[in-house]
């Protein structure tokens, strides 16, 4: 254990420097294998953010179509996107299933390695790698192509080039290819480290690898046993509602997978760059094993309105949803906590009043925090969806964007936004060229979410359905008067989210092309937060919760067990009664 003071700018002048002493990673002596460690994750991370950056830059076509404005049939735009479907259809793909699988794999390989001090093969990391963007690219070919204009959702009978479910598939593997390598590494940490307590970004990041090899077996059924055999023409046809369960099963829990290694940075991290402390290990502990047991089962929340699923399941699986809400809540008050304790560690006082001492300006810290609070108004909005009365009033309708943008468009991407910022320096030794110009853009991508959020809510409310180009028909009910606002304000978030991206990107690419200045083990190091209740090294010692969550082994079996019993029944049943229709080509 070292201690250093916080860095200067996180301080504030008239307040006497708390010093927390600080974790270090263990450290890792030779050179050559840390650095293709960081290089590895580098790979990922940038993959990633080139991926977002083509997404991001579609965005705004569709918040502007929501605001009535049609730039798709525009003829510059007409050259370069078929269709307002095909822009869609690139924009989901590209930021919710590539940007976010790339930088998930690079951020949790690199840290379960670092936290465990652990030496694992660099050659099956890098195959991974390149294996999962031969995925991307062989699904991109057809995608760009205006071959599998299918939304990111792919729902058959809609049907594309085989081409592009391969490339889904491989893409998916390989993400549980580096889950497995996650696992076996902390496996082989956990024999030679007998009675160990399991450190705990380790642990977080074991749990969600785990919890997305339970989630991602729905996705791979329908790959491999129905989509890509049939678009090879092996199948007469396709049966949607199968299939559409198939998917929901992932599809559901993988909006965990893309909020927990969020959560693993608001736990372990944002603390320490606040200045303060994580509340309590044990209780975060309990929080990822409640994720691993139980993000999968819920996903017909997704199907209300579809028949051949019974009553009894929709509402099985409703509960099931409210109570994944729980480790959420328990997030929102434990972060909230450590927050407050920087915040008078920093000197702050009074009820509220401590809130205006955290650092605000610094845009690490910011990005996070704003994604924080937009995920208090996307958690609030998922839990309405949940509820099988209210469901009829907003299911398909522009409310559900709405949702998704203040959660997995806010609460995760503004959140990698943010851990950008130090982690890619941390892995280059290349500094951020302007924090000034980054904390523009992380606030403005807040006010920019959160008036889509706005706009979009309201109007998904008033009846207007999702996934439509409603800019380009004179349908009375998108033209009614009390749509004007709501329009408006996803139109201007369009905007706001433009300038949020040239700016956010201006950085991350100036960073990315600027020289190596520092030894980043010593400028910036991993920012591991002390812990007022830490869960201790030993295990024998350790509080009866600690015990409890340590056998992870244990709660992934029962958590197989679990979505077999939630979704066995449900599946029989679909199976028993096959329904195989033709494809479709509406592109
Ligand atoms: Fe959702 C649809 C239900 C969470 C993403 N969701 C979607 C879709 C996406 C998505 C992409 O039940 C669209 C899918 C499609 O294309 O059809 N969702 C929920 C529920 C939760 C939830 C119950 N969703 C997420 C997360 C996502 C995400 C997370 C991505 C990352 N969602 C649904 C349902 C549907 C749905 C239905 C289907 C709708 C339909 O009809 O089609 C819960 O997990 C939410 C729990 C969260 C909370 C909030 C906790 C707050 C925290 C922040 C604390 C703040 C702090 C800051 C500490 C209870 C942790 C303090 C600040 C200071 C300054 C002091
Ligand atoms: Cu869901």
């Amino acid at each position: 254990m070292t201690t250093t003071p916080l860095p200067a700018p996180l301080r504030r002048a008239d307040t006497p420097p708390v010093v927390y002493p600080i974790r270090q990673a263990p450290p890792i002596a030779d050179a050559a294998y840390l650095a293709s460690l960081k290089k590895v994750a580098q790979f990922y991370v940038v993959t990633a953010f080139l991926a977002l950056f083509i997404g991001v830059m579609i965005g705004p076509l569709q918040a502007l179509n929501y605001g009535g404005i049609n730039l798709y049939d525009h003829p510059v735009l007409k050259a370069l996107l078929k269709s307002y479907y095909q822009g869609l259809s690139l924009h989901g793909v590209l930021n919710a299933l590539v940007f976010t699988q790339f930088f998930i794999s690079g951020w949790l390989l690199y840290l379960p390695v670092r936290d465990l001090g652990a030496r694992i093969n660099m050659r099956f990391a890098w195959f991974t790698y390149l294996l999962m963007t031969a995925g991307l690219l062989m699904a991109a070919v057809p995608l760009l192509l205006n071959r599998s204009t299918l939304l990111y959702t792919f729902y058959p009978p809609m049907e594309g080039d085989a081409l592009f479910y391969i490339g889904a598939a491989v893409m998916v593997g390989s993400s549980l290819l580096v889950a497995g390598q996650v696992v076996l590494t902390w496996w082989n940490w956990k024999k030679a480290n007998p009675g160990k307590v399991t450190p705990l970004v380790a642990f977080m990041s074991v749990a969600t690898w785990m919890m997305w090899s339970v989630a991602s077996l729905g996705l791979i059924l329908e790959m491999l046993g129905m989509l890509i055999p049939w678009s090879l023409g092996l199948y007469r046809g396709v049966d949607p509602l199968l299939s559409k369960t198939l998917f929901w099963w992932t599809g559901h829990a993988i909006v965990y997978f893309w909020v927990l290694p969020a959560y693993i940075s608001w736990y372990a991290f944002i603390p320490r760059q606040a200045g303060g402390r994580t509340v309590s290990e044990p209780l975060t502990r309990l929080v990822f094993v409640l994720f691993l047991l139980n993000s999968t089962p819920v996903g017909i929340h997704h199907q209300y309105a579809d028949p051949n699923i019974s009553n009894l399941w929709k509402t099985i699986h409703m509960f099931l949803t409210f109570l994944i809400a729980v480790p959420s809540l328990l997030t929102a008050f434990s972060v909230t906590a450590s927050l407050e304790d920087a915040a008078r560690a920093r000197g702050g006082r009074g009820l509220f009043g401590w809130i205006t001492r955290l650092p605000w300006g610094n845009a690490i810290f910011s990005a996070q925090v704003l994604a924080m609070i937009s995920f208090i108004l996307g958690g609030a909005g998922g839990i309405v969806n949940a509820n099988a009365s209210f469901s009829p009033v907003v299911h398909n309708t522009a409310w559900i964007p709405g949702h998704f943008h203040i959660t997995v468009g806010t609460a995760t991407t503004l959140t990698f936004m943010g851990v950008a910022l130090w982690f890619i320096p941390h892995l280059t030794g290349k500094r951020v060229p302007s924090m000034k110009v980054a904390s523009v853009a992380v606030w403005t991508w807040f006010v920019g979410m959160m008036l889509f959020a706005l706009g979009m809510h309201w109007e998904g409310l008033l009846g207007v359905t999702r996934r439509a180009q409603i800019s380009a028909t004179a349908q009375d009910i998108y033209q009614a008067a009390n749509l004007a606002v709501p329009k408006a304000l996803t139109a201007a978030s369009g905007i706001i989210l433009f300038v949020s991206a040239v700016l956010y990107f201006s950085v991350l690419f100036r960073m990315l092309l600027s020289r190596r200045m520092d030894n980043a083990e010593v400028t910036t190091p991993i920012p591991y937060s002390e812990a007022i209740s830490p869960a201790g090294e030993n295990l024998a010692a350790a509080s009866p919760l600690v015990r409890a969550t340590e056998p992870l082994l244990a709660y992934w079996v029962l958590a197989f067990l679990l979505v077999l019993l939630m979704y066995g029944p449900v599946l029989a049943r679909l199976l028993s009664n096959l329904q195989l229709v033709p494809g479709w080509r509406l592109y």
